[in-house]
């Protein structure tokens, strides 16, 4: 018999997979997604098996392991990940699971090694993934070559690590090409954390991904962002007036003669990269407009460059001003509840306390972050109410929504076996 058949009989997301199928192939196009996308535990299991184990996702920054034996970890669902530098300088990516008896390898965020030393039973692996030593008593004949760490496949390129864990990953070189082009100017090998947070929301993944594609909250909920942030998305926002586009246009001249990229570019619905400006008479994204950090970033001349913005779906958006930049990393962790975490960059020479002051540096978008997590907690608890039914999205104000739900009907219909087609 097939086993592949066998496989799918005991798959105890079988029906879960036909009916989400059925209720994406059936959804209302522009409108929120069905109750259970946002609440179910057999849809977050199928959004972990169909989206986060198979696209690309970002995982951090190169700058976060800058030397030989340097390593982060992550979870992806019930996936531990480590990346780690090798003694070649380049970035290896590991399934975080020993291959004695299966413990979690690396047990901290982060930290620096010499060789990947498993805390069980001490299996020993080379940076590159080898297992070097595996005790006194696996017999003569045993084969170490054979129990190396299990790959996972990553990426970098402008400072980014993607990860993916899927065995065929979908294509990400327009993307990394990209990242290359716009972070050029930004020097992204001489850059570092300067502060980071993590937070847990109470709500779906996609609740927090939707709030951030839209600033059509921003007025009611964020004071300390609007001291600086255009609420226009892009200079193709359909709500942009004339003298926005008189400004974009004036900034663009500018930037072209420094030399940094601001044309705006998509590649399908999964990212976004753009320059925007930032409200006249501001450079950065702090309290009062001004930089949060005297050094700029790279080989940056002027402070006054509006903010690149990147888009990753499903799973980073960021913002990279003259003086410093902001990632963040959205990671579920159960149908309600998600990790934001957010990571502020500075030119790895600037000083703190002398260039910058970490507190004022993270002050808006620890606000901001704040205000959105209680913006996708209500949003969540309002949605499992039975008294919820999906709601039209605006056209105006929410295209960014109404492109990542696309885009996640799409992906969902795709890697489930289903052709996006019937979504016409
Ligand atoms: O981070 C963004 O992309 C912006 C800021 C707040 C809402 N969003 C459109
Ligand atoms: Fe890792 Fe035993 S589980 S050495
Ligand atoms: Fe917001």
């Amino acid at each position: 018999m097939d086993p592949m058949s066998l496989d799918r009989l005991d798959d105890p997301l079988a029906p879960a997979r036909e009916a989400t199928a059925e209720l994406l192939a059936n959804r209302r196009r522009g409108f929120s997604l069905p109750q259970p996308f946002y609440n179910d535990e057999r849809l977050f299991q199928l959004d972990m098996q169909e989206i986060f184990e198979k696209e690309w996702l970002f995982a951090g920054m190169t700058c976060e392991i800058p030397t030989k034996g340097s390593f982060i970890t992550l979870e992806i669902g019930d996936n531990p990940v480590v990346i780690v530098r090798g003694n070649d300088g380049e970035v290896h990516a590991f399934h975080n699971v020993c291959r004695h008896r299966g413990s979690r390898l690396c047990v901290s965020d982060k930290g620096k090694v010499a060789k990947l030393v498993c805390p069980y039973h001490q299996w020993t692996y080379e940076l590159d993934g080898r297992l070097l030593f595996a005790g006194t008593d696996m017999g003569k004949d045993f084969d170490l070559s054979a129990y190396g760490l299990k790959p996972v496949n990553v990426r970098t390129a402008g400072g980014y690590i993607f990860v993916s864990l899927a065995d065929e990953p979908p294509a990400i070189d327009e993307l990394l090409e990209a990242l290359e082009h716009y972070l050029a100017p930004y020097d992204m090998d001489n850059v570092k954390v300067a502060v980071e947070s993590s937070i847990v929301e109470q709500a779906n993944w996609k609740l927090v991904i939707e709030n951030n594609r839209e600033c059509y909250h921003c007025s009611g909920s964020h004071p300390e962002l609007l001291n600086s942030l255009q609420e226009f998305d892009d200079s193709d926002d359909p709500r942009a007036t004339p003298a926005y586009k008189a400004l974009v246009e004036r900034k663009q001249g500018e930037w072209d003669a420094m030399g940094v990229p601001w044309q705006l570019k998509r590649i399908g619905k999964r990212n976004r990269l753009t320059r925007t400006p930032l409200l006249e008479g501001t450079v950065s994204m702090t309290m009062d407009g001004q930089p949060g950090c005297k050094k700029l970033m790279g080989r940056l001349q002027s402070a006054d460059l509006g903010a690149l913005r990147i888009l990753h779906l499903p799973n980073s958006w960021n913002h990279y001003m003259g003086d410093h930049a902001v990632v963040f990393r959205v990671m579920p962790i159960g149908p309600q509840q998600t990790r934001v975490t957010t990571k502020w960059l500075v030119h790895k020479d600037a000083v703190e306390g002398v260039d910058y002051d970490p507190a004022q540096l993270r002050r808006v978008w620890d606000a901001t972050n704040d205000q959105d997590r209680r913006l996708a907690e209500e949003n969540q608890r309002g949605i499992n109410s039975k008294g919820y039914e999906p709601g039209p999205y605006s056209e105006t104000f929410e295209f960014g929504v109404i492109d990542f739900i696309d885009w996640y009907s799409e992906r969902m219909l795709e890697n489930l076996g289903r052709s996006a087609s019937h979504l016409q």
